[in-house]
């Protein structure tokens, strides 16, 4: 039986993007089908709102901050506002976007761990965990690297990243090294808190069995739970994050906040509509449908961890978990290190590519629990292939002839044909969305599309029109029809090309996106006047397709290098000028110290004759401080400040590759000569 429509109101959230860095096309494989759920929960006028935030806390946002040598808050804030931004460009709209380190999310998780402690779900014992005393820190999660203990593939310690994917305990990881310095580390005891994750074993099987959404998530955890569930320990040696009621030395794990911040969004959204207990509707047991888009990545904490919070803690339960498959980019998994990401912002929203093509992708490439894979080779295809040659091609071609021969609707009767192919369409497309198999609704229209090619090709309007005005009016009444109700149901992949339909369709005072699935079935207005035909949907040309391959095979070719040791030769040139305006002097090592915390960074004091200045090199994989102390090189003094793991740096040491060992770098050394001294 159909769940949707519904009279249930649901809930949408989007798993919460990490606010430490930008959102590349791996993040749209969750965004944009969920965007398209919800657009096709309205068009079916089910009530829906739809959550998401950004998630500030854990090692995530603690390990950018270290690198820039900024605070998590700067961080989180920057991405936050980048997230913000961003969203809005391609079509998607959530009802609120807040975050987790909002007050509201504060609040809710000291009120549902409270809850849980008193309910007697929370206990405190000793946990062994790694220690750095190198860093002279604790390394909870992403801070250690080692074995995994399940498949002994390299991870990091909160998952096997590279290996079986597991949800990994902390000190559970086998041969810990820091992930920071690389040192080994040794074991510190101390008291931790733990939620009883094992008493909710029976619950959780008798949940997930009867769980909505896809298979993939519902049959990982039910395997999960079979293998046996061990206590979860939520709590973190870790400055960053909220507090542990109850002792405010330890820090909450970042995946007990992180989803409660899909409760507190809705409460704010409740707040800002004006009806501060609307939020309840959906988070307190009752009607309200909870559905979770997610990576497939994290079914564990939204079907094992989240469902035994929410039911420890008196909550709704989630009603449906749809968990996206992974996208690849060229048929390799995301990776910034080694090129392959495509940025949303820099490498396509910037470059005035149009969203809904990549709306389009996403949702048509494949099933939604399958990895797919781009290539901007792929995106063309189905631009070029697929909209332009089939449902564009259709569209254009019937509001220009009608245009051109009429200049408004003609008169005629819907064919009882195409009739029964809209309604089937609309049949598909309900059905589509009560599988959570978005590909098929682009499909089912797609095949509509060719229905109405197919059509005006048999009917051929072009040449009726010379011989019986009339009967052409009546095939071209048909296929403004069919170009309507495509309009109707291409509204939730691609909102703006289908507003571009309705304008030219004369339908203004109407919004296709308020419009239910049925307004396919109404007829047009005979007499109402057409807009300016022009193409909804253009081809993306060679020349442009060229240049974005060539974007990631550059980030490719240079990421390859930089593992080689090599740095790219640029081929744009520098200008003599530009070089004229270097400053390059001389300046003796008086101090070289490790800066802390980090693999590669060297503290220098620098005399320049004038004045002693701090410069950071990342040299210290190959030079003990001791071998650069005393040393007089050659630095670049004029460049801009710029603060390296922390510390600001004014200036940049000049380092040249060995020619007999490469990948070695020694700085460049004079001998005699007084600090200061100008050498270009
Ligand atoms: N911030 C992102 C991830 O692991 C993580 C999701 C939180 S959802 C509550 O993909
Ligand atoms: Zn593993």
């Amino acid at each position: 039986m159909n769940k949707y429509p519904s009279k249930d109101p649901v809930l949408v959230t989007c798993g919460l993007p990490y606010a430490s860095g930008e959102m590349h096309i791996g993040h749209l494989r969750t965004y944009v089908p969920a965007d398209v759920f919800v657009r096709l929960l309205k068009k079916m006028q089910t009530e829906v709102v739809f959550i998401c935030g950004s998630d500030t806390h854990g090692t995530p946002v603690v390990t950018t901050a270290e690198k820039l040598g900024v605070t998590p808050k700067e961080v989180y804030e920057k991405y936050h506002k980048h997230y913000l931004e961003t969203f809005p460009r391609l079509g998607i709209g959530f009802d609120t976007n807040s975050t987790t380190n909002d007050p509201e999310n504060r609040h809710r998780t000291r009120q549902l761990v409270s809850t849980l402690q008193e309910n007697g779900h929370i206990y405190a014992k000793d946990l062994e965990s790694p220690f750095c005393d190198q860093c002279g820190r604790s390394l909870p999660d992403r801070f250690v690297r080692g074995k995994c203990p399940h498949c002994g593939a390299d991870a990091r310690g909160d998952e096997c990243d590279q290996g079986c994917g597991r949800y990994l305990e902390p000190g559970e990881i086998l041969n810990p090294r820091c992930a920071i310095c690389d040192s080994p580390t040794r074991p510190v005891t101390r008291e931790h808190y733990y939620f009883k994750l094992s008493a909710f074993e029976d619950f959780l099987k008798d949940f997930l069995t009867n769980m909505d959404g896809t298979k993939n998530a519902r049959n990982y955890a039910l395997g999960w739970v079979k293998e046996g569930l061990r206590d979860w320990c939520i709590t973190r040696d870790l400055n960053w994050g909220f507090k542990f009621p109850g002792d405010e030395n330890l820090t909450l794990y970042v995946w007990v906040d992180a989803p409660i911040g899909y409760m507190s969004g809705t409460e704010i959204w409740s707040k800002k509509i004006g009806k501060p207990k609307e939020w309840e509707k959906y988070w307190k047991p009752g009607n309200g449908r909870l559905v979770h888009y997610i990576g497939q990545d994290i079914v564990y904490h939204h079907c094992i961890f989240w469902p035994a919070m929410l039911k420890g803690s008196g909550y709704n339960l989630p009603d449906a978990v749809v968990a996206s498959g992974m996208l690849k980019i060229e048929g390799h998994n995301f990776s910034r290190g080694r090129g392959y990401v495509v940025w949303i912002k820099e490498d396509y929203l910037d470059k005035g590519l149009d969203p809904d093509y990549l709306r389009y992708f996403m949702v048509s490439g494949t099933s939604q629990t399958k990895d797919l894979d781009f290539s901007w080779q792929s995106l063309a295809d189905k631009v070029n292939n697929e909209l332009v040659a089939t449902f564009g091609n259709f569209i254009y071609r019937g509001l220009h002839f009608t245009k051109k021969h009429f200049g408004e609707v003609p008169k005629g009767e819907l064919d009882p044909n195409l009739r029964k192919e809209i309604e089937k369409t609309i049949e598909t497309i309900i059905s589509a969305t009560n599988e959570y198999e978005l590909k098929k609704v682009s499909d089912a229209i797609l095949r509509l599309a060719s229905v109405g090619n197919e059509y005006f090709q048999a009917n051929a309007p072009w040449k009726l029109v010379k011989a019986d005005k009339d009967k052409a009016g009546v095939v071209l009444y048909n296929a403004i029809a069919l170009t309507k109700a495509l309009a109707v149901f291409i509204e939730p992949i691609m909102p703006t090309v289908a507003e571009r339909i309705w304008s030219q369709l004369g339908l203004e005072g109407s919004k296709v996106h308020e419009v239910p699935l049925e307004e396919a079935l109404k007829l047009p207005k005979v007499g109402a006047k057409l807009g300016k035909p022009i193409p909804v949907i253009s081809k993306i040309d060679d020349k442009v397709l060229a240049d974005l391959k060539e974007s990631i095979s550059k980030r490719v070719k240079a990421a390859e290098a930089a593992e080689r040791g090599e740095t790219e030769v640029e081929e744009e040139l520098v200008s003599f000028d530009d070089f004229k305006r270097m400053d390059i002097r001389a300046g003796k090592i008086l101090e070289a110290t490790k800066v802390p915390k980090t693999k590669k960074l060297l503290k220098l004091e620098v005399d320049f004759g004038s004045e002693v200045r701090v410069i950071i090199t990342g040299l210290a994989d190959q030079y003990k401080p001791e071998d650069l102390k005393g040393l007089t090189a050659l630095f670049l003094t004029n460049l801009e400040p710029k603060k390296i793991g922390g510390i600001e740096s004014k200036g940049m040491i000049l380092a040249v590759e060995k020619a007999d060992e490469p990948g070695r770098w020694i700085p460049v050394t004079i001998e005699g000569v007084p600090p200061g001294s100008k050498a270009a």
